[in-house]
């Protein structure tokens, strides 16, 4: 036995676990109360090996399900050849990589990062850089504009533009230049593009963080155009929607358009690196230059190799398919629900992203109290705001596995007072 597995011997149970975390961690989150193990697939089980069904899958990082074999597979093969070299060099899996994402997504170049985040700050320097350089916004006056709700990470430059005083408040000043308007709203949209300074519009196909917001059918195409009718780049956070998570590999597919600036992350490397990128053709990615922009860690071999396989697994696997067709039975047994219930008010989402309202104030603690039950009955979910529970599961899930966490969600609130 290593060391480290005698240190995790000692965790012999949840309490025990619970509480180093609560003697040495920083208290930056409030996760609920149980200590996960392992992970295979749709499930998850805790330390004292209770079975779980996952149905928030990392936020959507694990879409290919927990410990995907043919995902492990590259990871060993790949770690015990090289992990990193730094850019300062060329490593033999980057090009290949590279002619990969961008053939799978259709673009001419790809910018690779770790974090979901640093992909948006990157989308946002290219965005500036592409402004001054080719549509000719005076120096340092560019603006970005974001949608009200947007949620894309926690550095300074994200929380910026954040409209949420928890992730926003007493971490000031500011970064300038963005600017928002409300979501789903073309006319606030069409007006702000008057403006000859902006340069690109922000936004996520389908807010995650505000709660499973799913706009106007329409509404993202329109925005596109608008975008272009102006030449403002249209940037698609597609951080959490993308990659089959909502039934198509792309939310901006329903509406058949693509990005000028396409942001991936999380479920790019299944939930087992950190693996972002942006994606953009010739005439964004090229105006920055060599050190203008990077990361150690970014475009790293291990990274490039456990992606490769984690987008061939959505594809073999057919994922955007069984996506879509369990997402639609999801949903109208939820439907059903909000029949039974009078608790229930709405269930709203696209593929497997789907989130409930809880007839409830935005400040209650129902949600969370129904997480509770749902982690008794054995199945994870997290509420998000105290009154939305959202529900995303591995997309390797089986309709037999979606109709057995259908009862149990059903149960649980029918049960619930
Ligand atoms: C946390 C929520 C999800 C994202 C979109 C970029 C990022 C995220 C659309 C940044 C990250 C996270 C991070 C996680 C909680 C979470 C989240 F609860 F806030 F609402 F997923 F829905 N764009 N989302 O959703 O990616 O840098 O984290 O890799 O605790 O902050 P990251």
């Amino acid at each position: 036995m290593n060391s480290i597995e005698k240190k995790m011997i000692k965790i012999e149970s949840s309490e025990k676990a619970i509480a180093l975390e609560n003697r040495y961690g920083a208290k930056n989150y409030h996760p609920l109360p149980v200590v996960l193990s392992r992970g295979e697939g749709v499930f998850l089980f805790d330390v004292e090996n209770r079975r779980y069904y996952d149905f928030l899958s990392a936020y959507s990082a694990v879409n290919q399900g927990h410990c995907h074999p043919k995902i492990l597979r590259a990871l060993y093969d790949q770690a015990s050849n090289l992990t990193l070299t730094s850019r300062a060099f060329h490593n033999n899996v980057l090009g290949p990589y590279e002619e990969f994402i961008t053939d799978y997504f259709g673009y001419d170049r790809v910018l690779p990062m770790n974090t979901g985040v640093e992909g948006g700050e990157t989308a946002v320097k290219l965005c500036r850089r592409w402004a001054y350089d080719v549509k000719g916004i005076p120096t340092d006056q560019a603006k970005i504009i974001f949608a009200n709700g947007n949620f894309w990470g926690r550095t300074l430059a994200a929380i910026s533009s954040s409209t949420d005083p928890l992730s926003k408040t007493g971490f000031g000043p500011y970064m300038p230049g963005f600017e928002l308007i409300p979501y789903n709203d073309l006319d606030a949209l069409e007006s702000i593009l008057k403006d000859s300074r902006v340069a690109g519009f922000m936004v996520e196909p389908i807010q995650g963080e505000a709660g499973v917001i799913v706009p106007d059918d329409g509404y993202l195409r329109k925005a596109f155009d608008l975008c272009r009718e102006n030449n403002v780049l249209f940037i698609a956070d597609e951080v959490q929607t993308g990659i089959a998570r909502t039934g198509k590999l792309l939310a901006c597919d329903y509406e058949g358009f693509k990005p000028d600036l396409l942001i991936l992350g999380k479920a790019l490397s299944g939930g087992v690196l950190p693996v972002s990128a942006v994606l953009a053709r010739d005439e964004i990615m090229l105006t920055i230059k060599p050190g203008e922009h990077g990361s150690t860690y970014g475009g790293n071999p291990l990274a490039c190799a456990v992606a490769m396989a984690a987008l061939e697994v959505v594809r073999d696997e057919k994922l955007v398919e069984n996506a879509y067709r369990l997402g639609n039975i999801f949903r109208e047994r939820m439907r059903q629900l909000v029949k039974k219930s009078d608790f229930v008010t709405l269930v709203r989402g696209k593929g497997l992203l789907n989130a409930i309202v809880i007839d409830d104030a935005e400040e209650s603690d129902t949600a969370w109290n129904i997480c509770l039950k749902l982690k008794e009955n054995g199945l994870l979910a997290k509420p998000t705001h105290g009154n939305i529970i959202r529900f995303a599961p591995p997309l390797v899930m089986l309709e037999e596995q979606l109709s057995e966490c259908c009862d149990i969600i059903e149960n649980t609130i029918l049960d619930f007072s």
